[in-house]
């Protein structure tokens, strides 16, 4: 099977360190600087996202020039899934970066013909990295741009926070669905169950970074009616590693390569919490 060395992981983890400097060599908040295009209702694509995803398809395609290559901002959006191919984000929360809400994440998986293999989260801002690899665990590693790798590297367990009742849930509203087959009527109404089954809501805008903190017990439930794989490929495997679940809203098995719904917990929550999202699926 095609299993990534250490020294690949760890070369590859510098190229999304490195890309990310195309986003503090940019005006963020500055419409003019991030060039923005609107691909649809709450729906960007900034230069920063163009930029970062030509950068790190490059350097990837060069190490592996046979893999397959799967980005947000690409127009090749079909895959042969029996041969190796790497699903990038290459902002993931653009709403956020076009608004200069500093909360946005570069989101890189790596599936290797059979089963996600490893996953790389890095928030920019916070200078945080989120990595997994299949069978290895989750690690947290702060102050990574620093000095990657001599680093320590806090690994992720999840709690296992049993009661709906003290659980955190952030969640993600899909505004970009208005008019679709999502009914955001019944979505808030949804919300409105869940805020009073739980100690409260958030909603913070990178799928990416939800399923990162999901991982890191920083909340104890994500969803959201509608992901596509670049959104949740890397968190899935972060959270899965971490000990959590990760199914869309009718409890099966999410196929990475197609948008789904999404929730994620540790073992008890996810089951205790599923019953609440009958209503969207
Ligand atoms: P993005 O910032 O990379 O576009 C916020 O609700 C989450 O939804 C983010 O992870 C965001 O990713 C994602 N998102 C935005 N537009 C989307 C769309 N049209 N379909 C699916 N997910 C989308
Ligand atoms: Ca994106």
């Amino acid at each position: 099977m095609n299993k990534l060395t250490k020294e690949e992981k760890t070369e590859i983890i510098k190229i999304v360190l490195d890309s990310a400097q195309i986003i503090f060599e940019t005006e963020t908040g500055s419409q003019a600087d991030l060039d923005i295009e609107v691909k649809g209702f709450g729906d960007y694509v900034t230069r920063v996202d163009q930029e970062i995803q030509n950068y790190i398809e490059k350097e990837l395609l060069k190490i592996f020039p046979e893999h397959q290559f799967l980005g947000e901002e690409g127009e090749r959006h079909s895959f042969d899934q029996t041969k190796p191919c790497w699903i990038l984000d290459p902002i993931d929360g653009t709403t956020n970066l076009v608004w200069d809400i500093q909360h946005s994440a570069i989101s890189l998986a790596y599936w290797n013909g059979l089963d996600l293999d490893f996953g790389v989260i890095y928030d920019p801002f916070l200078d945080e990295l989120f990595v997994a690899s299949r069978g290895e665990g989750a690690k947290l590693i702060q102050a990574a741009k620093r000095n990657y790798p001599k680093q320590t590297k806090l690994d992720l367990k999840m709690r296992e926070l049993q009661e709906l009742s003290q659980a955190i849930v952030a969640f993600g509203s899909a505004p970009y669905g208005r008019g679709t087959d999502i009914d955001h009527k019944v979505v808030f109404e949804v919300l409105s169950d869940v805020f009073f089954a739980t100690e409260d809501v958030r909603r913070f805008g990178s799928a990416a970074l939800d399923l990162s903190y999901i991982a890191a017990d920083r909340f104890q439930i994500f969803y959201e009616p509608t992901l596509s794989p670049w959104d949740f490929a890397a968190g899935i495997l972060i959270v899965e590693e971490a000990g959590g679940v990760v199914t869309d809203f009718k409890g099966q098995a999410i196929d990475i390569f197609q948008p789904s719904s999404i929730v994620s917990a540790n073992p008890v929550l996810h089951k205790k919490f599923l019953p609440l999202l009958e209503r969207l699926t």
